[in-house]
């Protein structure tokens, strides 16, 4: 840690940057549930869906993270991961529905035993309840989105209003009445924007008659990829419930359909009901009302982000809190016709990562390194001058925020999704990262293949070259890469038993 101060006290002398690394920091997590990159304005999407200008502060004042990797994108898992600073395969979280162990060792108690006062806030998701943690107060499961049932410290409470502002105002009261004699932990975590995806009714419009622009790849065929793309189950098409839309689709026919229809059949007959948009009229419906959705929980997320920075500014807080802003995973908006998450592409693969540490981070910085949340909690712990076990699978990302990327950061990144049979029929898959490919294996013995993206002839990611011959020599050293990996990794061979896998497997999980 004294190594990493005096390059942090280097860099801020250099740029000039007021000093206030020396102290240990005080550590504001913002936590959000299915946040992707394209929703928010600081990560410049093309299609420019919404301005976030609270979460664009953070970015201004601190430093973007363009590439942070999920290990394995859904929600329970990433939660466990960034506790434990492990892969599914060590911390015993794979999928949603296990249930988390917490004896284990988490950042959260590390903190907590070197006298951080400590609270964990909003979603929690991992079925046992919050070890490390001097205060939580959380959603049980999912959560409700509108007079949320919550758990304050083993006690239900049951609260009125929009989930996001409570669980803000609930961050903030604890902020009030933390010891400002030590520092603290605060894990502020959002259940927003998960699906399905209800806005606050402050939201209900809030786009007035925009049209969204729709991402380029809405109607992809999958053609090019192999099996497990095309039978997936979570596109806008197939996939989309009733409850996603919550309005119904406007119906289509003529006026003289409908009279000729009302003099055979009567104004309510099931032929008539059952007409309505079809095909790609109704997908492009469907997009809209998603976007509406989706994007109208986002704008609720930034109002409380704005709320705490501005808390921690009236309080005098800022200078010397490290404040981070991420999410459990991306999501699709659209591209592929998807929603959802768990593939490897990038939408889900990535997630947002803002890191605001004054002194520390130049402001206005952004970084293409390949990081992960996996980092979270090394860095959390070399930031409060705590040492970092050797078991944690991440790196701190201390020497990033102060500006320099280290020659042996990693080139590299190792993910791997468990989660079939269960929600939206991903198949299981892992595979290996880099700058410009992505080798991934789906491993199961009614679905085995591999595929290979070239991200930088194929941004899209739509075309799986593996086994052509110009990509010989790179897909050599992906395989020896993905290797190297898994055994530095101890990934076991074989997938130990799901959590009750003994038991039908459930169709109908949530995530
Ligand atoms: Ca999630």
């Amino acid at each position: 840690m004294k190594k990493f101060l005096v390059l942090a006290c280097l860099f801020v002398c250099f740029h000039g940057v007021p000093v206030a690394a020396e102290q240990t920091p005080n550590i504001v997590m913002i936590f959000c549930d299915d946040l992707t990159n394209q929703a928010l304005s600081c990560y410049g999407n093309s299609l420019k869906l919404l301005e976030t200008p609270n979460i664009d502060r953070l970015a201004k004042e601190g430093m973007l993270f363009r590439r942070c990797m999920v290990p394995n994108s859904i929600c329970g898992p990433s939660r466990a991961a960034i506790l434990t600073g492990k892969y599914a395969h060590i911390n015993g979280f794979r999928c949603n529905g296990d249930q988390f162990d917490g004896a284990q060792p988490t950042f959260a108690k590390m903190l907590q035993s070197a006298g951080y006062q400590t609270a964990m806030i909003g979603k929690w998701h991992l079925k046992s309840d919050p070890t490390g943690f001097d205060h939580w107060h959380i959603l049980p499961g999912q959560g409700s989105y509108y007079n949320p049932r919550m758990i304050n410290n083993g006690e239900q409470v049951q609260h009125e209003g929009y989930v996001t502002d409570i669980i803000s105002d609930l961050s903030i009261d604890w902020l009030k009445d933390v010891d400002r004699s030590k520092p603290f932990l605060l894990m502020s975590q959002h259940k927003a924007p998960h699906r399905e995806w209800s806005p606050a009714l402050r939201h209900l419009g809030w786009n007035g008659d925009r049209v969204f622009p729709e991402p380029e790849t809405l109607f992809d065929d999958y053609s090019g990829r192999g099996r497990a793309e095309h039978e997936q189950d979570m596109t806008l098409e197939k996939t989309f419930r009733p409850l996603d839309a919550k309005l119904e689709p406007p119906r289509t026919i003529s006026d003289a359909q409908k009279k000729e229809w009302d003099v055979y059949y009567g104004p309510r007959n099931e032929k008539f009901h059952k007409q309505g948009l079809t095909g790609k009229d109704l997908v492009k419906w469907r997009y809209q009302r998603y976007m509406h959705d989706y994007l109208g929980c986002v704008k609720a997320v930034d109002e409380a982000v704005g709320k705490l920075l501005d808390y921690l500014d009236s309080a005098g807080l800022s200078e010397n809190t490290l404040v981070l802003f991420s999410s459990d995973q991306g999501f699709y908006l659209g591209e592929h016709g998807w929603f959802d998450k768990r593939w490897i592409y990038e939408e889900s693969l990535t997630t947002p990562c803002i890191v605001r540490w004054p002194g520390v981070t130049k402001p206005g910085a952004t970084s293409d390194a390949i990081v992960s949340i996996l980092d979270f909690p090394e860095t959390f712990l070399e930031a409060a001058g705590q040492s970092v076990p050797s078991d944690m699978h991440g790196s701190s990302l201390g020497p990033l925020l102060a500006g320099r990327r280290p020659d042996d950061w990693r080139k590299s990144f190792y993910y791997h999704y468990y989660e079939f049979p269960g929600a939206h029929s991903v198949r299981k898959h892992y595979g290996v990262v880099t700058d410009r490919y992505k080798l991934f294996h789906f491993y199961e013995p009614d679905m085995n293949y591999w595929t290979l993206i070239d991200r930088k002839q194929d941004a899209h990611e739509l075309k799986n070259v593996y086994d052509q011959p110009q990509y010989a020599q790179a897909q050599k050293e992906l395989h020896e890469e993905l290797d190297r990996l898994r055994k530095e990794l101890k990934v076991p061979l074989v997938d130990p038993p799901r959590h009750g896998q003994k038991r039908k497997p459930k169709g109908k999980q949530k995530s």
